[in-house]
């Protein structure tokens, strides 16, 4: 890939004292992303959300997505890991909502909720991969849990002696206890004759210590995060409060809590991206996330609303490594003039293709990724590479630190390719830079069109 040469130093960026990186919420732009259902694996966050379409206006909702991340910060995009038909028995125009995804005996448990012809219409189907990223398929059949209104928003828990525990429900709360395969039950179909005065929908179901916890979209509208604790898995459910207040901002919110590298997380979501284009409501959410500390008898604080802040970053990112270019900490546009004044213009996308797996997609002018919170180490890079596919006329990366318009350490031409899918591998000399930097790829190229796509980049160290 590197031809080594020595290079002129064009900027020198010495190391800076840099305040720790932090994700900016929403922590998804490229798509609107909701339900948000986290399962840490293998020092993993694997983060599956259900998926608003772009042009929703009621829920409109036919996939579910995933995203990764190492750091908390950087998020790399899975792309559509199961959909509507990955359960072809149920409707397929609407309705993939609120998931979750469980690891057992080396599989996962995608736990899905969907609708079936007629009334009442909600079902919960269950799909199994050998990888959190799939390939998810369907593996019954049919509905695990068979129809009745209000029967969506499965969570599940494993509880230490191997019993596991699938809950759901609008606005009551009904659980069974799963068999060890994991898709199918014994016993009946309860419910709960403890569920607190405020719950709603969207129930996080989790063991933290010699807790059980029941957290979930609590009030309406709007809704809240509301939590309840209980010494056995079946309850009884006390009520402990509000994670987080609700705020006339948001219409809905949906927690999915984690510990991941001894930090607490609670995750939910917003409307920001929406009101950001429009003051219309729709339903287009995007997942945000807060960090918290447990208090010492096991409660959780509340909450302020989701702020625009986020969490900090974890660590840093090895520029060094090949990295895939859909890892995004923030992707927006550069805005023009002749923009609707709101606050953020959409930046890339992400797709699949045959040629490259997920890539970065849709590049026009002036949009940007950020990168949060990479170590350049002591030596600075001397190379940049990165591996690109035109159909158009190309167009150029400029690579730089701090912010869009911070120091310029190389720009890469991006040549057609002969197609957009048609992947090539350029590189180019760039100055140096050592510490830690937020790094930001600033795309630009001629006309309102696509210029081309991006799958991986690397640095080579000087
Ligand atoms: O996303 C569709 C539905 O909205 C979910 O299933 C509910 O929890 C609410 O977030």
């Amino acid at each position: 890939m590197w031809n080594l040469f020595s290079v002129p130093l064009a900027v020198v960026v010495a190391a800076l004292t840099v305040a720790p990186a932090i994700a900016a919420n929403p922590i998804v732009q490229t798509k609107f992303t909701a339900d948000p259902a986290p399962l840490v694996q293998d020092g993993v966050v694997y983060l599956y959300t259900s998926h608003d379409e772009d042009d929703a206006a009621d829920f409109k909702m036919l996939d579910w997505m995933l995203y990764s991340s190492t750091d908390m910060v950087n998020w790399t995009d899975h792309g559509v890991v199961a959909s509507l038909a990955t359960f072809p028995w149920a409707v397929q125009s609407n309705d993939a909502w609120a998931p979750q995804v469980v690891a057992r005996n080396g599989k996962f448990y995608l736990y899905a909720p969907v609708s079936v012809a007629g009334w009442p219409k909600n079902v919960i189907g269950v799909a199994v991969a050998d990888h959190p990223a799939g390939p998810f398929k369907d593996a019954l059949g049919k509905p695990l849990i068979d129809k009745a209104e209000g029967y969506i928003d499965p969570t599940v828990a494993i509880d230490d002696d191997g019993q596991a525990y699938l809950y759901w429900g609008n606005p009551n709360l009904w659980y069974v206890k799963l068999n060890e395969d994991m898709v199918s039950y014994s016993g009946p179909i309860v419910k709960s004759d403890s569920k607190p005065a405020n719950y709603q929908e969207g129930p996080w179901f989790y063991k933290r210590g010699r807790h059980y916890y029941m957290a979930y979209a609590s009030t309406c509208c709007p809704e809240g995060i509301g939590y309840a604790m209980s010494e056995s898995p079946l309850g009884p459910w006390r009520y402990k409060g509000q994670i987080m207040e609700s705020n006339a901002a948001s219409s809905g919110n949906h927690p999915g809590i984690i510990d991941y590298k001894g930090h607490s997380y609670v995750f939910g979501f917003n409307y920001q991206l929406n009101f950001a284009q429009t003051p219309v409501h729709r339903e287009r959410r995007s997942v945000t996330v807060a960090r918290f500390d447990y208090n010492a008898d096991g409660s959780i604080p509340t909450l302020p609303w989701w702020d625009g802040i986020g969490v900090e970053q974890l660590g840093h990112l090895d520029p060094y490594r090949r990295v895939e270019a859909e890892t995004i900490a923030w992707t927006s546009r550069i805005k023009h003039d002749w923009d609707r004044p709101f606050d953020w213009a959409p930046g890339v996308h992400t797709a699949r293709g045959p040629g490259a797996g997920m890539h970065v997609a849709d590049i026009v002018d002036r949009t940007y990724i950020k990168v949060a919170g990479v170590d350049f180490g002591a030596g600075g890079p001397s190379r940049f590479a990165a591996s690109v596919a035109s159909g158009a006329k190309g167009g150029q990366i400029e690579i730089r630190l701090g912010n869009v318009q911070g120091p310029l350490l190389g720009t890469l031409a991006v040549p057609d390719t002969g197609g957009w899918q048609s992947w090539r591998t350029i590189d180019t000399p760039v100055g140096a830079a050592t510490g830690v930097h937020d790094l930001f790829f600033v795309f630009k190229g001629k006309g309102r069109a696509p210029l081309f796509n991006f799958d991986y980049w690397q640095f080579q160290a000087r």
